[in-house]
């Protein structure tokens, strides 16, 4: 049998790494967009890499979402049957910073895709959109978000997400594109990018527990989010362009927990014991040892955002039904798996500046 073809953007990144391996047990030809860098970018990706002189089921491009002819081009040479597009400049806070070069990618990216897909007629093809919870961002009617809440995005990023949201839509009913979104809240894993705050923590903790660190500085404790495993949601965006017809789903695991619990969670399953003092800014975390406590959280108001989405919790009724969505890991189990990684590359990084071989 011919084997199916994928087209991966942002393959280097935490989705797309975890989707490509999926793609190629499934034995789909899978072929990812990188970056040129001047340093390495493909480590998430690199032990899926063979050389290509060998034989081998993935395959790497060139190319970037600014870029048209190039997404026109590897459209045109690859003629994949699903697409997932998960390049983006991702980052919330970043998105402030940079708020037109997120609006390039994030946004116009997407656009470029559907237009090649539309300009060379593939009408087999099938299109997956990554969309997002930052498309939500105030609480309407209900205490949830589903496929029927409203949006209201409260950044840079939201808006460039809702642009390629509702375009998807648009090629989907103008030129019957099998175009699908995924609306994924807060995903996280061991290979979450470190800037991101659940890795922060498991990173910055790990680090402390072998005595590498001694201070972590975050911004707003208060902030919920709704967090599942990337393993469990790539399976997903697989499973959305497998249905008959192009739909969005909402995918979340429908817990909703603060990052102040993100890290009491963290510290009592890394054996840290822990308390809480001041408020607002001044707010710090302590360990407590025999009686002594050393400051090793504290706020720093850079790290707040001009906007924030205060509060997100997903309902996904419909991907529990209609894809059998049902997530292996909980708040907890995501937590257990990161601190784990993080402890061995710890571990990893103490020996090399104890000079131990
Ligand atoms: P990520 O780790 O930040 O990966 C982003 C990927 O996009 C990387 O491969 C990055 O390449 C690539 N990229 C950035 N700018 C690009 C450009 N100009 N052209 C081509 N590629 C570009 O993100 P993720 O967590 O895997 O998320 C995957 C997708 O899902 C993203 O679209 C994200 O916005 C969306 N999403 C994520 C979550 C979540 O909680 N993780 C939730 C909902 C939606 P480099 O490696 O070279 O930087
Ligand atoms: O922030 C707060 C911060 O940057 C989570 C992206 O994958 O998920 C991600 O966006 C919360 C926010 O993720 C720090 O203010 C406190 O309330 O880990 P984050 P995010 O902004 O939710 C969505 C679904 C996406 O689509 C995005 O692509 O944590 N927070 N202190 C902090 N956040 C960071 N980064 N750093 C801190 O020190």
């Amino acid at each position: 049998m011919k084997k199916k073809i994928a087209l991966i953007s942002g393959i280097t990144g935490q989705d797309g790494s975890y989707l490509a391996e999926l793609l190629l047990k499934k034995n789909y030809l899978v072929h990812g967009i990188i970056r040129k860098s001047s340093s390495f970018n493909t480590a998430r990706i690199d032990h899926l890499y063979i050389d290509p002189h060998y034989k081998t089921n993935f395959f790497l491009h060139y190319g970037d979402l600014t870029d048209s002819n190039t997404i026109y081009n590897l459209i045109a040479q690859i003629r994949p049957n699903e697409i997932y597009n998960l390049g983006a400049q991702s980052h919330v806070g970043v998105s402030f910073e940079n708020p037109e070069y997120t609006a390039e990618v994030t946004g116009l990216g997407t656009l470029r895709i559907l237009e090649a897909i539309r300009f060379l007629k593939l009408k087999n093809i099938k299109f997956y959109q990554a969309s997002t919870s930052e498309l939500f961002g105030k609480k309407f009617e209900k205490n949830f978000f589903d496929e029927s809440s409203s949006f209201y995005p409260k950044s840079p990023y939201g808006v460039s997400k809702l642009f390629s949201h509702w375009i998807t839509k648009v090629y989907r009913e103008s030129y019957g594109i099998f175009a699908s979104t995924g609306i994924l809240f807060n995903h996280e894993s061991p290979r979450r990018g470190e800037t991101f705050v659940t890795r922060k923590i498991t990173r910055f903790l790990a680090r402390k527990f072998y005595g590498l660190d001694k201070k972590l500085f975050l911004g707003n404790l208060y902030a919920k989010r709704d967090w599942g495993h990337a393993k469990d949601y790539v399976e997903m965006q697989w499973k959305i362009l497998q249905q008959k017809k192009p739909d969005d789903f909402i995918i979340s695991t429908g817990k909703s927990y603060s990052v102040k619990q993100f890290v009491s969670e963290a510290c009592r399953q890394i054996g840290f014991k822990i308390i809480w003092q001041g408020k607002g800014l001044n707010e710090k975390a302590f360990i407590v040892n025999n009686k002594k406590k050393e400051n090793f959280i504290c706020i720093d108001k850079k790290y707040f955002r001009p906007l924030e989405i205060d509060y997100l919790k997903g309902n996904s009724k419909k991907a529990f039904k209609q894809l059998k969505f049902k997530p292996k890991y909980n708040f907890q189990a995501l937590i257990n798996d990161m601190l784990l990684h993080d402890l061995e590359l710890a571990r990893k990084e103490s020996l090399i500046k104890n000079n131990v071989k």
